[in-house]
């Protein structure tokens, strides 16, 4: 198989050869016998899938069969090996695209890698959340097809359920810290932030990736806990990036225009702009934070830009890596260090 020969190859090759095994899922998906396809229902999930799922930076996936080729310490892969692989790095990417369908409903966002937010395209509106609900359907069925006779395709399926479950309470979290009661930034802390981010993001986007590599090579998860702890840490790092970029990033770059002061988020910049505003600074932000228009929303930017959070951000950016770094190298496994120092280095100091 071409694709495999090249994704022992360079980081160009791989990511080409992963986008191919895209296509094969996509084209399984489209004859699941479960579901008897007419011409117009193929033609909606083809255009769904690719409208939503690879588009990406892939990182997720991608991360999935680096981390399993660190794991077996060999160069070489097989060819079955890398395919099941990227069927569980496409899993990953499946499991995202599901929930930013659904995430860009509930944020209210305008556009997502480059384009319209799915739910904005006029023929979509709502019926993106069913869409959604496909989305994570479609992950079963893969693993079913490829996995099913794995000796760990039990623990695949826990993995899986217990990562969604955790993410969807994040959004949970996320959601009602925005809307509970009355708009009171007031308990916006670190301490509550951190919890936001870890169950929203870091479960699914650290840990899952290794998880399943880890679950390939054969292992048993209860003896990472040390590593799990490591990704969790580092997924909080990538989502205060995300919250930095949603106000200081380049839309053109990031491909998502920022609401997160619209949306009264609990944002690690909003935590940082109120341990450290003066009395006139705190009242313009409890003023203006989660107003939809744009004097408010400039009047926040200038406390951010005034309380030099741009400087904040860059000494935490710094300070993390060292520590993440440190915490990594005490990990016993060379292997195990291996996979999370290749995560870390994928996404720090990233401008997208
Ligand atoms: C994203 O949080 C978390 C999930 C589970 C999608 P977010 O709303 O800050 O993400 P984004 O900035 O990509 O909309
Ligand atoms: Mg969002
Ligand atoms: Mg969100
Ligand atoms: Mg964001």
């Amino acid at each position: 198989m071409a694709a495999a020969a090249a994704a022992n190859g360079t980081a160009v090759d791989l990511k080409a050869a992963f986008r191919e095994v895209y296509l094969q899922l996509k084209s399984e998906l489209l004859e699941d016998p479960a579901f008897d396809y007419t011409e117009d229902s193929r033609l909606w999930i083809e255009q769904m899938l690719d409208y939503n799922v690879p588009g990406g930076k892939l990182n997720r996936g991608i991360s999935v069969i680096d981390s399993y080729k660190s794991l077996k310490e060999v160069n070489e892969l097989s060819n079955d090996d890398i395919f099941l692989a990227s069927a569980l790095g496409w899993c990953i990417e499946w499991l995202q695209a599901y929930f930013l369908v659904l995430d860009d409903i509930m944020d209210n966002s305008h556009t997502r890698r480059g384009q319209p937010c799915w739910f904005r395209q006029p023929k979509v509106g709502l019926i993106a959340a069913n869409d959604g609900i496909l989305l994570r359907n479609h992950i079963p069925r893969i693993l079913k097809r490829h996995f099913r006779e794995k000796s760990y395709y039990v623990d695949l399926l826990d993995l899986f359920n217990e990562v969604e479950f955790q993410t969807a309470s994040g959004q949970m979290l996320d959601l009602i810290t925005t809307h509970e009661g009355e708009k009171d930034l007031s308990k916006y802390k670190m301490p509550v932030y951190r919890r936001i981010v870890q169950y929203k993001t870091a479960y699914y986007s650290f840990y899952l990736p290794v998880a399943c590599a880890l679950l390939m090579s054969g292992e048993n998860l209860a003896n990472f806990v040390a590593a799990k702890e490591i990704l969790i840490e580092m997924g909080t790092y990538f989502q205060v990036q995300d919250d930095y970029l949603d106000c200081f990033g380049d839309p053109e770059v990031i491909g998502k225009i920022g609401t997160d002061i619209e949306d009264f988020k609990c944002s690690w910049l909003i935590v940082q702009a109120l341990e450290r505003a003066n009395e006139g600074q705190m009242k313009v932000l409890y003023e203006s934070y989660g107003k939809s228009d744009p004097t408010s929303v400039a009047k926040v930017k200038a406390v951010y830009g005034d309380l030099n959070l741009q400087a904040v951000f860059a000494e935490y950016e710094g300070a993390s890596y060292v520590q993440l770094i440190s915490s990594i190298e005490a990990q016993p496994s060379k292997a195990v260090q291996e996979v999370l120092k290749s995560f870390l280095h994928k996404i720090y100091k990233r401008q997208k």
